[in-house]
């Protein structure tokens, strides 16, 4: 019976340490986009969310000096047609990871001024539970595929 009792605050001990150090535990890696072609109203962001946490959480907004404004966009292949929609929300379950990158989620930006291929910029993440995050988005190749190409 002692034994249990010690197994049982071992657990619960450790639980919630877990739990303290889970809160707001959202990281942003791989941030890149595409160059964008001189006069293109658009632009692409791709990076990878993750949650290290034990609740679920979502981003909600996000903001960059370079954007008038920025959608989450959700691009479909349907019947050989490729779709996009608008997504209010991008939701990272908890010990998940969700990549946005071509053909997939994307963040769709209104461009103010063009992107150009090896440079960044900054850009603001917005989470429901972890708030307001920076990183810095590096430029690829107009129609770069992955993070790697044009670095
Ligand atoms: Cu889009």
């Amino acid at each position: 019976m002692r034994y249990l009792i010690a197994l049982l605050m071992l657990v619960v001990g450790a639980w919630t340490v877990t739990a303290a150090e889970a809160a707001g535990s959202i990281a942003v890696e791989h941030a890149w986009a595409r160059a964008s072609p001189k006069g293109a109203p658009n632009g692409v962001t791709y990076l990878t969310l993750v949650n290290n946490g034990m609740d679920a959480d979502r981003l909600v907004a996000a903001s960059s000096p370079i954007a008038e404004s920025i959608q989450f966009h959700e691009e479909k292949s349907e019947d050989g047609v490729s779709k996009m929609r608008q997504l209010e929300t991008i939701d990272v379950p908890p010990g998940a990871s969700v990549t946005l990158k071509p053909s997939g989620i994307h963040l769709m930006m209104k461009l103010k001024q063009q992107l150009q291929e090896g440079q960044s910029f900054p850009l603001t993440l917005t989470f429901e539970k972890a708030g307001a995050i920076e990183v810095t988005v590096k430029i690829g190749k107009v129609g770069a595929m992955d993070d790697m190409s044009g670095m």
